[in-house]
């Protein structure tokens, strides 16, 4: 199945799971954001060798933190071909948040194309899957909005940066399918709500690749939680999730039968596609995609105010006057910190 199943725990149990590994490769589980001792983190090279074809592996540990995670395998490109699924945690203690109902929203990437040969067209062309390049024509209208000399800076600093505005996605709907629960936009993962009640969703990105957008046309969501933590609470028209990251959200429908749970992918080349409705014959109209975004050298590090004329580009060791990157985020959760597994 696709997505694996959702594994439930409570925090303070000890939890044991058997993982037999059915393929004819080596394969491994790896606990995305779980604190765990090493040698159950599932990283083949790591923590252990990995799983063999029909080996069963034992995995075994105290669960220390409460939320929304999920797991994958950590070998080879099987992620991509469907191998994870969610994990939700129970807390010990009383959330500072309530809600009646709950559902998983694993969001993913997928291609009938082997990952493997997926990987060489980008090693062979970067923007293999990009069908959103600039043109001659983009560059005459920036001169009428900004001015020749504007935009032709701006030109000027992409190029010799030797990258691209439009390269959002490495792969793009070209030829990936965009899927919620392990469904595509046609078959359309369903959700049910009864007016007046609070419903809680557990967004994954379980995607290879793929930025979402994520909207509920006509609903506000309340984020109620990061990467499995608890935060201030937040109400927001739109979240953008990245890979890998969870993001917990509470909505009170209350006017509409259906409402379209809309992740479009951050180079709007697809989306992913739910149905939150009171009858499962009511389908929610399907909102159109937004424009296309280009980066900007915000995007790039760089800020608005800064004099693009006056930076100076370094070897490709790096770039004077680019920030240093932002280290990922370091959540303390109960006096240890989450690191995000390298992929
Ligand atoms: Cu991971």
């Amino acid at each position: 199945m696709l997505p694996g199943p959702t594994l439930r725990w409570r925090e303070g149990d000890t939890v044991t799971i058997h993982v037999t590994n059915n393929l004819d490769e080596s394969s491994s589980i790896h606990w995305h954001g779980i604190v765990l001792p090493f040698e159950m983190d599932g990283v083949p090279g790591i923590s252990y060798k990995g799983i063999a074809p029909g080996e069963t592996c034992t995995y075994t540990f105290t669960v220390r933190q409460s939320g929304t995670y999920w797991y994958h395998s950590h070998s080879g490109f099987q992620e991509q071909t469907g191998l994870y699924g969610a994990i939700v945690i129970e807390p010990k203690e009383k959330e500072p948040f309530e809600y009646d109902k709950e559902y998983v929203v694993v969001l993913s990437d997928y291609s009938d194309e082997k990952p493997s040969t997926i990987y060489r067209k980008l090693k062979l062309s970067a923007d293999y899957y990009n069908f959103n390049q600039r043109t001659v024509g983009d560059f005459f209208s920036e001169v009428k909005e900004k001015g020749f000399f504007e935009a032709f800076k701006e030109r000027e600093m992409w190029n010799k940066m030797r990258m691209s505005d439009r390269d959002l996605s490495d792969v793009t709907g070209y030829t990936y399918t965009f899927l919620m629960n392990g469904q595509n936009p046609a078959t359309r993962f369903s959700a049910m709500f009864q007016k007046g009640e609070k419903i809680r969703l557990r967004f994954i990105n379980a995607a290879a690749m793929t930025f979402f957008d994520v909207r509920i046309p006509g609903l506000k969501m309340q984020v109620v939680a990061a990467y499995g933590n608890n935060i201030q609470l937040v109400d927001v028209d739109e979240f953008r999730i990245g890979v890998a990251e969870t993001y917990d959200v509470i909505v009170e429908p209350q006017d509409a039968d259906a409402y379209a749970i809309f992740a479009q992918s951050i180079d709007r080349s697809g989306y992913a596609l739910g149905n939150l409705t009171t009858d499962a014959n009511v389908l929610a109209s399907v909102p159109p995609m937004d424009p296309r975004q280009a980066l900007t050298l915000v995007d790039m590090g760089m800020s608005k105010g800064m004099d693009m004329a006056s930076m100076k580009m370094k070897d490709s060791n790096g770039m004077q006057g680019l920030k240093k990157p932002i280290p990922i985020t370091k959540l303390p959760i109960k006096g240890v910190s989450v690191r995000r597994c390298g992929r």
